[in-house]
């Protein structure tokens, strides 16, 4: 046979009678399939394989290292990835999507039915692992070449079930009808030791060295899921580690009828990267989480050099080809572990080492929570990784011996820049490891930026005030607004042009269109397409009817007491008591939604959820409130149904107690798609208010310099409950037992509020009553707020995650996109 040119022999035409084609080969040989007997799962198979072809056959060409120079890559290590369903988004990316509808329905296959069949990968708990791979699609998008390296979970986060009221969770089996996306690549498998201990041997030259004989060795599968960009010839690699055993089972053990001993070992290698650890800004402090860390970070570090070597380099350039970000601490071990493989497998001398080291790495702090900053007791360290524990505390001594030279006799602040921690039992901290071995430290918004600097890392910012840099976070407006609201999306194309979802500053040209009342009908009725979508899909999943035309009141998020979902949760029984007292009441119609998951031993915000169900029982059928309240707990928040909920909010909750929430994410997205946000002056809430400016946005609340002094003056909620008649009767009614199960099921959650209240809740419910009245007011008026709608997602240009990957690229990571900037 006469051999086709490469590309014909591809399956990646772009008409819809070769997609079509592409689609059935795939049906009939790679799934075995009769296209007769094909299921809906099947359908979505092929498709996802067709599409993978497209996206792979870019990849190859555009990672292909053809360059004289090679460029300076991207790793961007995260203990976590949220890509939400690949398919969509890819063929949205690729323009492709009608096409493939075209060829499908040729074949009466419905393309949204198929794309209902993909589970989406949850292997991360929230904001921090979402924003990863929004990053992922930036890079993707500017033209970068990068790796995001992460862990395969086999269980991800777990999925929301509410029964009774309470949050019950399911094992999240994403793999169970198999994964189109990922490429196994045997070839690239890496060994990671644990345990055993440390030697000392002399090389060729006389020189001290240092060996690690672990007692365990785990292996390390790499799974490659591409990542395609929006209208780009670029693709960004997902590469992400399965732990399996590096032997088979022991042959010996098990002839001698021990069973347990012959699989021991094989079923604990391939139990570390067996879940995700389901809790948001909490540290974990189990060994198999630092296990976890280790693994994947030493796998990347191996990849890299794996790759550099493969370019004809040495492990002394590894700096000049590897640009390596910290999502926050959990990949920080990745500094020790750099520096073992350059100076005890590649012998590099430590100075040099270092130095390549430092002018690796870059970290960004994610959050101030002291809860969540991990600290590993130094024994536990010390058995797991013997090697690193002695390479960080010569990174230590070296660093405080450079503080003591240059602050002599200043003990007190050796101790609080030290790496351990000696106030009682020893800690490695891991943000003190990150920050001594980076170049760069970032927070994730201007607020939190500065707070990193006044609070967690003050004394770093000291002595490093040039370490020290914001990037304000993005989100990618691919999937969360031209995925996610095609409705929108129609109209931004017309009034700004077709290239917003690359160019999203071009959204400016809206605000023109903010006085034009025709516009403003056009506006409003695609929100209200977008709540009436979302109702349906609420009664479909909770039984709750819903009125599209009531303001839908949003707050999707984890559930956490920072993030206050229970001040929330009191405005709204408020409200109902007002409405009981007097029925005339004039409060417009408001449909209050809240989605999120609650860790599972996090007692509070599983009552939390339970006080949000509770309201939902006791108001929505009320025949005196008569509709004018819902309450709706949407369950099983995650990347696909945040896509219906974003498009349907008319307002954004972002009401955390200031100084806690570093950035915020989901407040972009909403304010993007045209809600307002009610929110206080935290996290990026700032910097979206100084853009969609502040008449469109519901100010109120503490600041984060009011919310010190309290904490220094010490706060008093109890006066706030007795001076406060609205607040007294509200928290009276549910102590009553007025919400079901008796009077004690929310005694814990009111105990906390009056005796400790730890996020100011009571302080700051007057101010937030009024601002919500505010909000009542502007709602009665459909034009202006339909006016203020328009001007904030004409103004959210800034928040494109490919502004932030910009500023990555030149502040941070020194790589020139390939794409130049709008
Ligand atoms: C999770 C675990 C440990 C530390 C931080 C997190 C986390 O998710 N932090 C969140 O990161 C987001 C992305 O930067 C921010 O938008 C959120 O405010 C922050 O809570």
């Amino acid at each position: 046979m006469k051999s086709k040119s490469p590309n014909t022999s591809l399956r990646t035409g772009t008409k819809a009678a070769e997609i079509r084609q592409a689609f059935l080969d795939h049906l009939t040989c790679s799934l075995g399939r009769l296209p007769a007997y094909a299921s809906a799962h099947d359908h979505y198979l092929a498709l996802a394989l067709t599409v993978r072809d497209h996206v792979v056959h870019l990849g190859v060409s555009s990672f292909g290292g053809k360059e004289s120079k090679p460029q300076r890559r991207v790793a961007y290590l995260s203990a976590e990835f949220l890509p939400g369903p690949h398919l969509a988004n890819h063929l949205l990316n690729l323009g492709l999507s009608e096409t493939a509808r075209k060829a499908l329905a040729s074949l009466d296959i419905d393309l949204d039915a198929v794309l209902e069949q993909e589970e989406e990968p949850g292997l991360g708990n929230g904001g921090l692992g979402r924003l990863a791979s929004c990053y992922l699609d930036s890079l993707a998008t500017v033209g970068v070449q990068s790796i995001g390296y992460g862990i395969r979970y086999e269980f991800g986060i777990f999925d929301q079930q509410i029964r009774d009221g309470w949050q019950v969770e399911i094992t999240d089996k994403w793999l169970h009808g198999g994964n189109p996306w990922e490429i196994h690549r045997p070839g690239a498998a890496r060994d990671v030791g644990f345990g055993g201990h440390t030697e000392s041997w002399t090389d060729d030259f006389g020189r001290h060295r240092v060996r690690w004989l672990p007692a365990i060795t785990v292996r390390g599968e790499a799974y490659d899921t591409p990542i395609s960009g929006y209208n780009s010839d670029h693709i960004a690699l997902m590469r992400l580690w399965k732990s399996e055993a590096t032997e088979s089972f022991d042959f010996e053990a098990f002839n001698h009828g021990n069973y347990d001993r012959a699989v021991e070992q094989k079923v604990d290698s391939e139990n570390l990267s067996k879940v995700l650890y389901p809790n948001d800004s909490f540290r974990h402090g189990k060994e198999l989480r630092l296990k976890q860390q280790f693994f994947f970070s030493s796998c990347s570090l191996q990849d890299m050099l794996r790759i550099l070597e493969m370019q004809g380099a040495g492990p002394e350039n590894f700096h000049e080809h590897w640009a390596v970000q910290l999502n926050d601490t959990h990949p920080a071990v990745a500094v020790a572990e750099l520096m073992r493989l350059l100076i005890d497998v590649h012998l590099l001398a430590w100075d040099q080492a270092w130095e390549i080291t430092r002018a690796t790495f870059s970290y960004t702090n994610h959050t101030l929570l002291p809860e969540a900053l991990e600290k590993w007791p130094i024994d536990l360290f010390g058995e797991l990784l013997p090697r690193h524990l002695e390479i960080i505390l010569e990174i230590n001594a070296r660093f405080l011996d450079e503080v003591r030279a240059a602050f002599p006799g200043e003990d007190w602040r050796i101790a609080r820049l030290s790496i351990i921690d000696e106030n009682g039992p020893r800690y490695v901290r891991m943000a003190h490891l990150a920050c001594v071995g980076s170049h760069t430290v970032n927070g994730v918004a201007e607020l939190h930026s500065e707070l990193v600097k006044q609070t967690v890392l003050a004394d770093f910012a000291e002595i490093w005030p040039e370490k020290f840099t914001n990037v304000t976070n993005g989100v990618t407006p691919r999937r969360f607004v031209a995925l996610a609201n095609p409705g929108l999306s129609t109209l931004l194309s017309k009034a700004a042009g077709k290239t917003w979802p690359g160019k999203l500053s071009k959204l400016s040209k809206l605000e023109a269109l903010a006085d034009d009342a025709e516009f403003r009908a056009k506006w409003r009725q695609v929100k209200l397409a977008n709540k009436s979508r979302l109702a349906e899909l609420i009664t479909e999943r909770t039984g709750i009817l819903t009125d599209p035309t009531s303001l839908f009141d949003v707050q999707v998020k984890r559930i956490h007491e920072y993030k206050r979902q229970h001040l929330n949760l009191l405005h709204i029984l408020s409200l109902y008591l007002k409405i009981k007292r007097d029925p005339t009441a004039d409060i417009p119609a408001r449909t209050f939604i809240f989605g999120g998951k609650a860790a599972p031993g996090y007692f509070l915000a599983k009552q939390i959820i339970r006080i949000s169900t509770a309201a939902g029982e006791l108001i929505n059928d009320d025949p005196d409130i008569a509709g004018r309240l819902k309450v709706v707990f949407f369950p099983d928040f995650n990347v696909r149904n945040a896509q219906y909920v974003y498009p349907a909010a008319d307002l954004s909750e972002q009401i955390s107690m200031a100084g806690m929430e570093a950035s915020g994410t989901g407040n972009m997205k909403m304010s993007l798609n045209g809600a307002l946000t009610i929110g206080t002056l935290d996290g990026a809430n700032v910097e979206i208010r100084e853009a969609v400016g502040e008449e469109n946005f519901f100010l109120f609340g503490l600041t984060a310099d009011e919310v010190s002094e309290v904490e220094v003056c010490g706060h008093h909620p109890r006066q706030h409950y007795e001076s406060d008649t609205e607040l007294r009767e509200t928290i009276d009614f549910i102590a009553s037992g007025a919400l079901g199960g008796g009077s004690g099921l929310f005694q814990p959650l009111i105990a906390n509020l009056l005796e400790h209240d730890p996020y100011l809740v009571l302080a700051d419910f007057r101010a937030y009553g009024e601002a919500q009245q505010r909000v009542s007011e502007l709602w009665t008026n459909p034009e202006d707020w339909a006016r203020a709608s328009i001007l904030n997602t004409a103004r959210m240009g800034k928040f494109s995650s490919d502004r932030s990957i910009r500023e990555y690229c030149q502040r941070i990571w020194k790589v020139k996109p390939g794409k130049p900037s709008e």
